[in-house]
């Protein structure tokens, strides 16, 4: 198998009682009027139940034998219709579904139903999935109904087919050969999101191009979303702030210009010609160079808003990040977006989201809760994740994403008291807001596995579910997932979830323990360089975020140093703001202390950073033997690309080892312990590796 499947393999269920009792209880399929949506529910009914029962079910008017499976809505159904599931259906809201079992006629019958038809695709791969896990589905009673509403990815995809922090190959948007020709990757692409319930993709890399926005590109972007739009998913694009001066002739791009307002209404309108549900902006503004409102003194609101008013006839949002840094913030990246988005609370119009990362600083393998997420309660922000692995490991490492997410969403900002977790503030039940919702920067490129590495596809996945259901365990994704890609079997589920599932630990024990964050080599990120300090923007440099020097090491981000803690609620400051008691994740995050700075454990500082850089690498390359207990269960190809990958995590972990131990040993000036095995080369060789054909940039 070459992974292009995903999670949708449709392969017979093994399991042969499991599967006698589905061939009785799934017999004949019955849906709703025809539409597109309508049909691509009943292909992929027809399709996954031959596929994993090994037998063709008729299609069907009417209910003539037990075990009819009745796919509609109330209106498109009379058998939805009158089968008296309203009130079930009134809890599934818009986009939620009801899958359940009732007698029609006389006969034993599964409904899957939702108010709209998209619901009902929601519960049509809902269903399917059950099968594929080998649930139980004589007696169901399900009701569903995604705990956010706006469920994206972005896509960091250039015009010119390269893919920013892409690790998956070249983007799968052919801009070339678009709007004629549709790849089947298009409908697949769409088919795979619409199974894990995403409902907007946002196609263009944030770093922004304005050519997206003229004429012939439009008509490109019109063909994709028309591809899109029966699995469910709208199209947003990024804007380039500077566009009225591109490509529309202007002298300006200042959003209090009465000309510069107009040309965006009139871009908007001819968007929407094209586009007639077009979803709107995502915006990077004032950040790394990307043109913004700041460049004619007005602020971010007065950007975003300029942009929502001329959306909001269309019903369109704009998305605006809050992933702001500059070269003159002096004391503390960590602080800046708080600084500047704070104040303008309240300020931006209803239809702007201010899009916030899980963190403060960038996607870290591990990071404290952004302060921002309970402290602009009248702004709707949207979480964003990262999927791609720009900073775990990229195209090489398994690294299974849920535990990092879930450890965000699940972390307490106190902002109403306790148990204000981020998961509230972003499905909106703290302040009750209308727009909700979760981006995570996408993994797929044009790789026959959509991913690169088999396992990137379970972060796919994963962004998916959390985003329909912030509350769903890493447990429960990681098992759907193995599932559905590789087997039901026990013996394997019970191994390969716990690889899965200890993974992100691993990978933070050998790259960035105990909150070393940010000491990855420079523009490409691959691999360790916490030595680099001659960038030209301090906070471009791994020296400032670790601080390392003959006294110790780590980030002073209390009262005594940059005060970053100040921005959080006292609930959650109070877990980090003494060195003594601070949760140890994040000792070196929140504190610089010196190098024979006692752990709970009874390890100082530095024998504590050799403990974790050799015990994860010691476990990075126990996942490979893991891995090959596993080969009867996988079939070949993809058991030796992972084979093959764990064996290069293997080295890479290593790697970090060895190099951020060699150099840390400058500052410390303390052995490594005798136990461990000495770094294979000299801090200068690894100091002397250079990569210039990493891919992502
Ligand atoms: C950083 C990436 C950079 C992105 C930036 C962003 O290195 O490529 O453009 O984030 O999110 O992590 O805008």
């Amino acid at each position: 198998e070459n992974g292009y499947d995903l999670w949708l393999r449709y392969k017979p269920v093994s399991n042969h009682i499991l599967l006698s009792v589905y061939r009785k209880n799934i017999t004949q399929l019955i849906t709703g009027d025809s539409s597109a949506t309508m049909n691509i529910i009943k292909n992929e009914l027809l399709t996954g139940i031959a596929g994993l029962l090994q037998t063709e079910i008729g299609y069907h008017h009417s209910v003539t034998r037990d075990g009819a499976i009745i796919a509609g809505t109330p209106r498109s159904s009379a058998l939805i219709r009158n089968a008296g599931i309203a009130t079930q259906l009134q809890a599934a809201g818009d986009e939620g579904f009801v899958i359940t079992t009732k007698k029609i006629n006389g006969k034993q019958c599964i409904l899957i139903s939702g108010n709209s038809e998209k619901g009902v695709l929601y519960g049509a791969f809902h269903f399917l999935r059950l099968l594929q896990t080998e649930q139980p589905i004589t007696s169901l009673h399900i009701v569903s109904a995604p705990k956010i509403r706006l469920r994206m990815l972005d896509h960091w995809d250039n015009p010119n087919r390269t893919v920013e922090r892409g690790y998956a190959g070249f983007s799968i948007w052919n801009w070339h050969t678009l709007p004629t020709y549709i790849d089947q990757r298009y409908i697949d692409y769409a088919r795979a999101n619409a199974s894990i319930g995403i409902n907007g993709t946002v196609i263009t890399n944030v770093n922004a191009n304005a050519v997206i926005l003229t004429p012939a590109y439009l008509e490109k972007v019109k063909a994709l979303a028309d591809v899109f739009r029966p699995y469910g998913i709208k199209v947003y694009l990024t804007a380039r702030f500077s566009a009225p001066i591109e490509i529309g002739g202007l002298k300006t791009a200042d959003p209090l210009d009465a000309g510069v307002q107009q040309w965006w209404r009139e871009k908007i309108k001819e968007i929407y010609t094209y586009i007639p549900d077009f979803g709107g902006f995502l915006v990077k503004a004032n950040s790394e160079g990307q043109p913004g409102p700041q460049d004619y003194k007005r602020s971010h609101a007065d950007g975003a808003n300029m942009l929502a008013d001329a959306i909001a006839p269309f019903n369109g949002i704009i998305i605006w990040r809050a992933f702001v840094y500059s070269h003159d913030n002096p004391l503390d990246r960590h602080k800046q977006a708080y600084d500047d988005f704070v104040p303008l609370n309240g300020k931006f119009r209803d239809n702007v989201m201010v899009q916030v990362k899980n963190g403060a600083i960038d996607f870290m393998p591990r990071e404290p809760f952004h302060p921002l997420f309970g402290a602009m309660p009248q702004t709707p922000l949207m979480m964003e994740f990262q999927v791609t692995q720009e900073y775990l490991g990229q195209g090489t490492s398994l690294v299974f994403l849920a535990p990092l997410f879930k450890e965000t969403l699940e972390s307490d900002t106190y902002y109403k008291g306790k148990g204000s977790t981020v998961a509230k503030v972003i499905d909106g039940t703290l302040d009750g807001h209308r727009l909700t919702g979760i981006a995570g920067v996408a993994n797929i490129g044009n790789d026959i596995n959509w991913c690169g590495h088999p396992f990137a596809q379970a972060n796919w996945y994963t962004l998916g579910r959390l985003a329909w259901d912030p509350a769903i365990s890493s447990e429960q994704i990681a098992g759907e997932w193995l599932r559905m890609t590789f087997s039901n079997q026990p013996d394997f589920l019970k191994t390969a979830s716990q690889l899965m599932l200890e993974s992100r630990d691993i990978i933070v024990q050998y790259s960035n323990p105990i909150g070393l964050h940010h000491i990855m080599g420079t523009g490409h990120h691959y691999g360790p360089a916490p030595w680099v300090s001659n960038q030209q923007r301090p906070e471009w440099n791994p020296v400032y975020y670790h601080k390392s020097d003959s006294n110790g090491i780590g980030f002073d981000r209390t009262v005594t140093g940059s005060n970053a803690l100040a921005q959080y609620y006292p609930g959650a400051r109070k877990q980090w703001e003494n060195s003594h008691t601070c949760d140890e994740k994040y000792l070196l995050w929140f504190h610089h202390v010196p190098w024979n700075f006692q752990l709970k454990n009874g390890r100082n500082v530095w024998e504590e950073l050799c403990f974790q850089y050799y015990t994860g690498a010691e476990r990075a390359g126990k996942m490979r033997d893991t891995w090959n207990t596993l080969r009867p269960f996988v079939d070949q190809q993809r058991f030796e690309q992972v084979s093959m990958l764990l064996k290069i995590q293997h080295e890479e972990a290593t790697w970090w080892r060895n190099a951020c131990l060699l150099y840390f040993q400058t500052c410390s000036r303390l052995p490594i312990p005798l136990q461990y095995e000495k770094p294979g080369h000299t801090l200068e060789y690894y100091k002397n590796l250079r990569f210039p054909y990493a891919p992502g940039i």
